[in-house]
C-alpha cells in the first residue's frame, strides 16, 4: 500500500464508552491526497468525535476507518502518528521553550524546518519579535500567549512533523479572517499533496474545500461543494445565514 494519506470512513458508527446513544451514525466519506474535506455542523453534532477516530483516540463501534486502505485498528500507533497530525480544538502548549513545543512530534527537526513551519502558520513574526525567539518560554497551558497565537503554534507543531494527513479541529477560529485566509493559502502551497480534513464554523474557512460534509446529530445530512450546498442544503443555508 502506498502511504500517501488516503482516508476512508466506511459506514462508521460510534458511541462513547458507557453511553447508549450513538454520537456518529453511518458515516461514509473519502478524503484523497491533495484534497481538503471540510466538516461543518452545529455544536455537539459530532465533528470532534469524527476526527478522533482516525488517530484512534477512540475506535468505531461498527464500520471501518481506513488509512491508505488499511483499517486503523490494524496499524501500529507509530504508523498512524507518522502519517496523521491532529491540531485539537483546544490546542495545548506545555511549559518550556517555543522550540521545545514545536519539536514535540519530531525532536530531530532542524531550526530551518521550525521557521518554515512558523512561516506557513503565520507565527514567524510573532516569534521573531520575542526577545528570546525560539527560546522564549511558554507557560504551562500556553497561558502567556493569546488564543490565536496558541492555535498558530500548534498548527506549526503539526507542520513540523510533515504528515500526510492534517486534521484541523476548529483551528482557525481564533484568527481574524485575513490571517485565516493567508494561513490557509500558505498551507495549501506547502502541503499540496497532503490530505486535509478541517472542522470549521466560519463559512470563509470552509468555502473553498473540495467537499463539505454537513453533520447533524451524528449523521452526514448533506455533502457537496459550497456552491452545491447553497442550492441543495437547507441545513447548510441555515449555518451560512447564522
Ligand atoms: N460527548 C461525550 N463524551 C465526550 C465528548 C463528547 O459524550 O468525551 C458527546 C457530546 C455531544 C457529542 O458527543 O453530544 C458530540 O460531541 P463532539 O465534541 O464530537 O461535538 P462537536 O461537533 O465537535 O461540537 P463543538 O462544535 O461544540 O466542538
Ligand atoms: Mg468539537
Amino acid at each position: 500500500v502506498k502511504k500517501t494519506g488516503h482516508v476512508e470512513f466506511r459506514n462508521v458508527s460510534f458511541a462513547y464508552p458507557g453511553a447508549e446513544a450513538p454520537v456518529l451514525s453511518d458515516i461514509s466519506f473519502t478524503a484523497e491526497p491533495g484534497q481538503t474535506v471540510a466538516i461543518i455542523g452545529s455544536t455537539g453534532a459530532g465533528k470532534t468525535s469524527l476526527l478522533a477516530l482516525l488517530p484512534r483516540l477512540y475506535d468505531a463501534a461498527s464500520g471501518e476507518v481506513l488509512l491508505d486502505g488499511v483499517p486503523v485498528t490494524k496499524l501500529d500507533r507509530s504508523e498512524i502518528t507518522q502519517r496523521v497530525a491532529m491540531v485539537p480544538q483546544r490546542p495545548y502548549l506545555f511549559s518550556g521553550s517555543i522550540e521545545h513545543n514545536l519539536r514535540f512530534g519530531r525532536p530531530e527537526a532542524t531550526d530551518e524546518q521550525l521557521w518554515d513551519a512558523l512561516t506557513v502558520a503565520q507565527a514567524a513574526d510573532f516569534v521573531r519579535e520575542k526577545k528570546n525567539g525560539l527560546g522564549s518560554r511558554i507557560a504551562q497551558g500556553g497561558t502567556n500567549v493569546s488564543g490565536g497565537q496558541r492555535q498558530r503554534l500548534c498548527i506549526a507543531r503539526a507542520l513540523v512533523t510533515e504528515p500526510k494527513v492534517f486534521l484541523f479541529d476548529d483551528s482557525f477560529s481564533a484568527l481574524d479572517v485575513a490571517t485565516d485566509a493567508r494561513l490557509r493559502r500558505a498551507l495549501k502551497a506547502k502541503t499540496a499533496d497532503a490530505t486535509v480534513i478541517i472542522v470549521g464554523q466560519r463559512v470563509s474557512t470552509i468555502a473553498d474545500a473540495d467537499q463539505i460534509l454537513v453533520l447533524d446529530n451524528g449523521r452526514i445530512v448533506d455533502r457537496g461543494t459550497h456552491e452545491e450546498l447553497l442550492e441543495t442544503s437547507s441545513t447548510y443555508q441555515e449555518i451560512v445565514e447564522s
